[in-house]
């Protein structure tokens, strides 16, 4: 594959938000409704092109690691807060979190809080990680410290910042075009009992070509990290090609804009821009944080990496 770095870093971000914006009109259906949803007359045509909280904080963390050329925590969680739209569709933690950061609480100390003091380890952080994946790509100890950190503003529970990291890092091989290693490279990465059981998974599934019913049982389909990283990661590696990838992550029901999402972004960052339907993007909304702003983030991300 020789897909040019600009298109990797735009394509990770347009693909995230064309996966969840193909997701999002079918969020919590069982596989079987989303299948009478998008087969009924126009197949898998993007219905709204409207996208959720999952884009929306993507867009937030790009801004704040744009603008502070890294890291700065206060900062991303102040972009959350300007960015918050509730009709977008929060998750409770995140929508705590924020709530408690805008009255006042550290972004460090709010997290905390929630969950009876376990912290979320809902996909929340996972899916807005993947401008940390690609500004961070060739260096997996700096992308590790930056999703948990980035992450920590909304989800301190281990299994939520570990989620992230595992999507940030699937993404950061993506952008190295390393997709037959893939697993091998996230088999060393990760640190988690969990998610090592999961790629252990994702491996077996893949060799036997599994169904559905099976995938959705062993790597999961539901709104905390490890139902859900796993299964993006899955749906990238069996096919090859963006469209293919996503529409599976979006037909397995359950989370649909989020695995949508997830699957987007890893696959936008090895196949390219240029390699999303036409036609999604075409229907992805525009307006004052649409396409054009996602696209040009993900090319300032880039001029942030190489000048
Ligand atoms: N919120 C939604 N979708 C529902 C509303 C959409 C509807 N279409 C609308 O427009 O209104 N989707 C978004 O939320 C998910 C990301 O959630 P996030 O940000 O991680 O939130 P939260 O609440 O922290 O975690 C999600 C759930 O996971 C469980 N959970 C997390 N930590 C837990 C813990 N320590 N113990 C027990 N359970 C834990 C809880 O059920 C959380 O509510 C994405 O799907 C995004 O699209
Ligand atoms: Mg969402
Ligand atoms: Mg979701």
């Amino acid at each position: 594959m020789n897909v040019d770095l600009k298109s990797k870093f735009t394509g990770a971000l347009i693909g995230s938000a064309v996966g969840d914006a193909l997701g999002a009109p079918v969020e919590g259906y069982n596989m079987e409704r989303v299948s009478s949803v998008y087969s009924d007359g126009k197949g898998w045509e993007m219905i709204y092109g409207r996208y959720t909280d999952d884009t929306e904080t993507m867009i937030g963390v790009a801004e704040s690691l744009i603008e502070n050329k890294g890291f700065n925590g206060s900062d991303m969680a102040l972009k959350f807060i300007r960015n918050y739209d509730a009709r977008r569709g929060y998750g409770p933690g995140s929508k705590e979190a924020l709530r408690r950061i805008s009255e006042g609480e550290s972004w460090e100390e709010a997290s905390k809080k929630l969950f009876g003091g376990k912290g979320s380890y809902g996909n929340g952080a996972a899916m807005r990680i993947a401008p940390v994946g690609i500004l961070y790509y060739d260096n997996a100890d700096v992308l590790r410290e930056i999703a948990y950190k980035s992450s920590h503003i909304t989800h301190s529970h281990e299994l939520g910042k570990e989620g992230a990291a595992l999507q940030a890092f699937s993404i950061a091989l993506a952008v190295r075009g390393q997709k037959e290693g893939m697993l091998l490279g996230l088999k060393e990465f990760v640190k988690n009992e969990v998610y090592k059981e999961k790629i252990r998974k994702i491996e077996m599934l893949l060799d036997k070509e599994a169904n559905k019913k099976e995938i959705i049982s062993e790597l999961g389909n539901g709104e905390v990290a490890f139902n859900s990283v796993p299964t993006a990661i899955y749906s990238f590696l069996r096919f090859d090609n963006f469209k293919d990838c996503v529409v599976y992550a979006v037909s397995l029901g359950g989370d649909t804009d989020t695995i949508g999402a997830m699957a987007g972004a890893i696959s936008g960052a090895y196949y390219g821009e240029g390699a999303i339907p036409e036609e999604w993007v075409e229907k992805l909304e525009e307006g004052e944080k649409g396409k054009s702003y996602i696209r040009w983030l993900g090319e300032e991300l880039y001029r942030v990496k190489f000048g």
